[in-house]
């Protein structure tokens, strides 16, 4: 929908031939897509250094970010990592996934939507 509407239409109603001229304003409707958290749940056995590779190697966060997000998932029991399109949000879980099932850990990574 653009921002602004030219209506050409017989409005003056004298049916004589020409058209009145009528501007209308409408909102311009702007599209967000949805978005989803990504969120990695606490375990008992995933050894910490791993949580913080994955937070290092998946999501693009420094040594000391990667840190924090981990102990706060170790002490919540969950955390949001990032918030991403669908799309993204879905190659994220199943790259955290597949890492961490490679490396035999029970390490578990979700999305929901916000
Ligand atoms: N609780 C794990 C431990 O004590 C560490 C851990 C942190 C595991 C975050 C998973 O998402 C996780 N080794």
């Amino acid at each position: 929908m653009t921002a602004f509407e030219i209506k050409l239409s017989d409005k003056d109603d004298d049916g004589a031939e020409g058209d009145a001229t009528t501007i209308t304003a409408t909102k311009p409707k702007t599209q967000r897509p949805p978005m989803y958290k990504v969120m990695l749940l606490n375990d008992d056995y995933t050894p910490m250094e791993f949580v913080v590779m994955v937070l290092e190697r998946f999501f693009g966060l420094n040594h000391a970010q990667s840190v924090e997000i981990m102990l706060t998932v170790h002490k919540k029991g969950l955390a949001v990592v990032g918030v991403f399109a669908f799309e993204i949000a879905e190659t994220k879980v199943a790259q955290v996934m597949d890492f961490a099932r490679r490396n035999q850990h029970p390490l578990q990574c979700t999305m929901e939507k916000e």
